[in-house]
């Protein structure tokens, strides 16, 4: 390796799948990533990512790269064929971006496959279509390192690969001895997600798991063996939290380094109250839509009932969804065993396979706003008649009012009430599904009978879609909607991070989730009392299924009991925990991970030098983030603990993520153990 790269100022690459396309979670990590990252490197930073003609014009200025090696390669690579776009990404931060076309490197596939096999024994089958594009992105991502490597030799070059689809470029790093220094972040292991989708007891059997029998039983052999060689192929390992590194450490068979928690780009408002207002005005909005929704059985009161949520990926029992009805069904009994006047409408937000909306859900939405338009055109004409019966008075004494509504009118107001007569109930789902008969949500829905009777505390709706302000129905986007909402329910099961309750936080909205969920196991180390700041944990670890359902049910009995001031409070302390959840506190935990990575490809550059860089100079430890004060802080915990990094580790000579000695496999940072 070149010994006189500068490793003070290093080029950054960060290369995933979701670069300028939205397809899940990783889309959000890198996008709400990017400002912090431009704050650190500026121009040294490009992310890379595959050229979708679909979204990249609406994503991504093209302009011509400033650096001539960069310009250089790119040239080489396009005269060889390679299509791609260099540009700025229209984000906050607008980094610069390079978005390679897979498509027009097709034609190599084969060639490309023989290869990986011959060099990394890694086998892929013809027909599968994800794996064949990361092969080809993989390939094309290694030949740019490549190429720019060997132009571009003053300056360290770090290379950040997420995710198995980003992952094939490592081991062809590697492989070639190309000088980058790499890094690898899993969001999730590719056979955690299978297997905790079936009906294993997951993380009771985590070390005992046959992981290649396992992955060739579920057809994800090769894509296993993609994610492994990443893997063990990257300087640094990495991934978003505690419970996925113990996963990661079994499955993928390498300790990762340490944790890269998931932050937000907190914006806060000038005024606390203003984000309670928005609360007002985005409820309204759904308030509109349960009206058309609830049409003819609407009977319940607005202002005591409670929208709650969950919303994600449709993965029935990783996301929790399986729970959530359960207890949902258990709520409503009790609410109507109690007698309580409050109603609680729940959505499930998740994208499933449908082929329209439902004609009952759009006919609602239509018989709703004609009662409303016409209300509007009498409104309009008893007005007039007043102001005209006021206008004409000229003596002392007040005129007798005169007759408000016409004959017409009455005539067209019964009409338009007439017509909100319905025989059905309010359907529980908005759309059409593809597999109304197997669907496992709509069939636990039937399974608990939550039909929204007019007797039912707990009403359901069931929206397989993603939101959108110009949605017919439910327009509102996702953050809007979130907003309006009063309570997001996020029981995982599997639960990598879990960016939905972190997004309720930042927003002042209360949520409940897991103590396996990244997420949530972050919360509990660095709050003493989650449930009191509104970041309620349900226990999934030590609890058996009933009892946890129970919890759940128990934890939305009490936040349906509140007033609405305990709620507005509530919001209120919320909010004040997004420090915690900002890039700009845990964007340190990334920038440590690519130092280590330096230090592991440069070692001689660091030996007996003070570095300017060292952020492990605090032992592990963060200097004092800038917290709210109320909340009760963990005085130990740190939010990524990047300072147990192995080598530190290996110098402490002990084992685990917290630079705490757990010498038995269930000394781990949580119990292992479960009923
Ligand atoms: C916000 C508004 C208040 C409103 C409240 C409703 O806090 O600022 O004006 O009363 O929302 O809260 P609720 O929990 O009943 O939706
Ligand atoms: C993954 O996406 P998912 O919903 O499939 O990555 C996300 C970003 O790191 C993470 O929040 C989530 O838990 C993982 O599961």
């Amino acid at each position: 390796m070149t010994e006189k790269r500068d490793v003070a100022n290093p080029f950054l690459f960060e290369c995933a799948w979701e670069v300028a396309n939205k397809v899940g979670g990783i889309y959000t990590v890198i996008k709400t990533k990017v400002p912090v990252t431009v704050s650190e490197y500026g121009d040294r930073y490009c992310l890379i990512g595959p050229l979708s003609y679909r979204t990249a014009p609406m994503e991504v200025e093209q302009e011509e790269p400033t650096d001539e090696h960069l310009a250089a390669t790119l040239s080489v690579m396009r005269e060889a064929g390679v299509k791609c776009l260099y540009g700025r990404w229209l984000i906050e931060g607008a980094p610069h971006v390079l978005l390679f076309d897979t498509s027009s490197q097709y034609g190599r596939l084969d060639e490309w496959k023989t290869d990986l096999w011959n060099l990394a024994g890694i086998p892929s089958p013809p027909s599968d279509h994800e794996t064949n594009e990361a092969i080809v992105f993989g390939y094309i991502v290694a030949w740019f390192l490549g190429d720019y490597a060997a132009r571009q030799l003053t300056h360290a070059i770090i290379a950040h690969f997420h995710e198995w689809q980003a992952g094939v470029a490592i081991p062809l790093c590697r492989k070639r001895h190309i000088d980058v220094t790499t890094v690898f972040t899993t969001h999730a292991t590719l056979l955690g997600r299978y297997l905790c989708a079936g009906s294993v007891d997951f993380y009771n059997n985590l070390q005992y798991f046959d992981v290649d029998h396992e992955a060739g039983k579920r057809g994800i052999y090769h894509r296993y063996c993609i994610e492994r060689s990443a893997t063990h192929c990257a300087d640094v390992f990495t991934t978003v939290s505690h419970i996925t590194a113990y996963e990661a450490e079994h499955l993928l068979k390498r300790k990762p380094d340490g944790v890269v928690p998931n932050g937000l780009n907190v914006v806060k408002f000038q005024a606390m109250h203003e984000f309670q207002n928005l609360h007002q005005t985005s409820k309204a909005k759904i308030n509109e839509f349960i009206r058309g929704h609830f049409y003819g059985h609407f009977d319940f009161d607005l202002e005591n009932t409670l929208y709650m949520f969950t919303a994600g990926r449709y993965e029935y029992r990783n996301k929790g969804v399986d729970m959530f009805i359960e207890s949902l069904a258990r709520l409503n009994y009790r609410l109507q065993k109690s007698g309580s006047k409050m109603t609680v409408v729940a959505f499930i937000i998740m994208p499933a396979a449908t082929n329209s909306y439902t004609v009952e859900a759009l006919k609602g939405q239509a018989v709703t706003k004609q009662l409303r338009d016409t209300v509007t055109e009498i409104q309009n004409r008893v007005g007039a008649r007043l102001f005209d019966h006021a206008a004409r008075y000229h003596g002392d004494n007040a005129p007798p009012t005169p007759e408000l509504l016409s004959k017409e009118d009455e005539v067209l107001l019964k009409r338009r009430i007439f017509a909100l007569k319905r025989n059905s109930l309010p359907p529980i789902t908005t759309h059409n599904m593809v597999d109304d008969a197997t669907d496992p949500v709509i069939n636990q829905i039937r399974r608990v009978r939550l039909f929204n009777h007019s007797y039912d505390r707990v009403k359901i709706i069931f929206h397989p879609d993603f939101l959108n302000s110009s949605n017919p129905i439910l327009g509102l986007d996702y953050e809007e909607f979130v907003r309006g909402c009063h309570l997001g329910v996020f029981p995982s099961y599997y639960e990598p991070w879990g960016y939905t309750p972190a997004e309720c936080t930042v927003m002042g909205i209360p949520s409940i989730t897991t103590n396996l969920s990244g997420f949530g196991c972050f919360m509990q180390d660095l709050i003493e009392a989650p449930e009191d700041e509104g970041c309620y944990i349900v226990d999934r670890r030590m609890k058996g299924v009933d009892d946890s359902v129970n919890q759940l049910t128990d934890c939305m009995f009490s936040f349906v009991n509140k007033t609405r001031r305990q709620r507005i409070n509530q919001r209120n302390r919320v909010e004040r925990l997004s420090p915690l959840l900002d890039w700009k506190n845990l964007g340190i935990e990334y920038s440590k991970s690519r130092q280590l990575a330096l230090r592991r490809a440069y070692p001689d550059q660091f030996y007996g030098e003070e570095d300017p860089h060292d952020y492990f100079e605090f032992g592990g430890r963060l200097p004092p983030m800038s917290v709210p004060a109320s909340p009760r802080f963990r005085g130990a915990a740190t939010p990524g603990d990047m300072g147990t990094l192995t080598e530190e580790m290996q110098k402490l000579q002990t084992s685990d993520y917290r630079g705490v000695d757990y010498d038995e496999e269930d000394s781990y940072p949580f119990p292992l153990v479960m009923k």
